[in-house]
């Protein structure tokens, strides 16, 4: 079987779905990936995810499973679980979520009850939906107090921040976000935790990739527990993990099963260790180096050009570009990109007066270009395309010319070929 070409055999199987899959592919290799979420797994990982393991069931844990024959899957957890220490330098890893909200679901619940009280980052500010949003379930079962960032920076003041957190006193703070583009300041946050005897919780979803190679600092000596997702900088299979101190490793495994979730998909757990395995490497730093110095190059180019970024600017893999001042919406430049080959997604900017739906702001992030093999050269390449299409967004001859642009562009560093 592992010599099969298992496309041809789908191919012939189902062609239908086959045809869905085809247009995903070159979509992904003949337009320019900029969702600050998204990237390109390695050919290993997706070999990883197309394994056999995915038929078994092995509710439990190493050594403990509720099923026989869980020989094999045993040895990839194991795997998978320490790998993920050693990058982390955690002392315990849970390699079992199935996402990034359901590791969160498992850490409220590991250490806080229904109706305790929670303070997220607002989701128009940068935060995520499971940071408390009213139409999630973190926002359902516990009373949830928002944060912001600071209406002149547009960073966060951990004066106020602390000043809030002694008023509200949350059992837990959760710290993380998917549009934050400065550094945070974990040790500060633990000290502000501390003051009110609050959890300190972190998503690292989106910088879990720099925080494994060095880039961004690391909040794992800091935090009670850190949550996140396996495909964003990180590169890996869709999926989520927890780390935690050894003192909370037993809760937190009974909270994520039997707790929250049931059987793992224990060929994503296979793919989560290939993933592990590849940012162990030098070529993982090197990426992570170059997928910052992208952004930073790329941000600098759009600001050089007249648009304003949220906070001025990165430290990380993505910015936050605000329309408002050209009268521009982020739905609108969305689409407009989106027809010249570039995908961004509309979002939020802080005190945005716009609805979620229309926004003032597009997020852009470099991890999938940078995985390309794009540098500093083609981010001004990029950014002029960006400039161009954000100053004639009406302009249908405008977007097919930088469409064709793109399209060279992409096509000139090949993926999945
Ligand atoms: N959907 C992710 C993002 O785009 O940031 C967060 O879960």
């Amino acid at each position: 079987m592992f010599k099969e070409n298992l496309f041809k055999y789908l191919e012939e199987t189902d062609p239908e779905i086959m045809d869905a899959m085809k247009g995903e592919l070159e979509r992904q290799q003949n337009q320019l990936e900029m969702i600050a979420s998204e990237n390109f797994a390695s050919k290993a990982v997706l070999a990883a995810l197309s394994n056999p393991m995915q038929n078994k069931y092995a509710e439990g844990y190493v050594g403990k499973r509720y099923y026989g024959g869980c020989e094999f899957v045993d040895q990839a957890e194991r795997l998978a679980r320490r790998r993920l220490r050693e990058l982390f330098g955690a002392e315990s890893a849970n390699v079992q979520p199935h996402s990034g909200t359901q590791a969160n679901m498992t850490a409220y619940l590991a250490f806080i009850k229904p109706g305790d009280k929670i303070m997220g980052l607002s989701l128009s500010h940068g935060g995520h939906l499971s940071h408390g949003h009213p139409v999630n379930f973190s926002g359902m079962f516990f009373d949830v107090v928002h944060y912001e960032v600071d209406r002149e920076t547009r960073t966060f003041n951990y004066d106020a921040l602390e000043k809030q957190v002694k008023e509200e006193r949350p059992r837990l703070f959760v710290a993380g976000a998917s549009a934050y583009p400065r550094f945070w300041d974990w040790k500060r946050i633990r000290e502000i935790c501390d003051s009110v005897g609050a959890i300190m919780m972190v998503d690292i979803a989106h910088i879990a990739g720099l925080i494994a190679a060095g880039v961004h600092p690391s909040p794992v000596p800091y935090a009670d527990v850190v949550t996140s997702t396996t495909h964003k900088t990180l590169r890996g299979p869709r999926g989520g993990f927890i780390l935690c101190p050894k003192k909370y490793k037993k809760s937190i495994n009974k909270t994520n099963f039997p707790g929250t979730q049931g059987g793992p998909f224990m060929h994503v757990i296979a793919a989560k260790a290939v993933c592990f395995k590849e940012a162990m490497t030098e070529e993982f730093k090197e990426y992570q180096k170059q997928v910052v110095a992208n952004a930073s190059k790329l941000a600098s180019y759009v600001m050089d050009h007249g648009f304003e970024l949220v906070s001025g600017g990165t430290d990380n893999h993505l910015f936050l570009i605000d329309l408002s001042n050209k009268g521009l919406t982020g739905k609108a430049a969305e689409i407009a990109l989106e027809k010249a080959g570039i995908t961004v997604n509309k979002n939020t900017v802080p005190f945005d007066e716009q609805s979620p739906f229309v926004t003032s702001g597009i997020r852009v992030g470099t991890p999938a270009l940078t995985t390309r093999g794009m540098k500093e050269a083609e981010m001004e390449e990029i950014g002029a395309m960006l400039v161009r299409v954000l100053e004639n967004m009406e302009d249908e001859n405008v977007l097919t010319e930088v469409r064709k642009k793109s399209f060279e562009l992409a096509r000139s560093f090949p993926l999945y070929e």
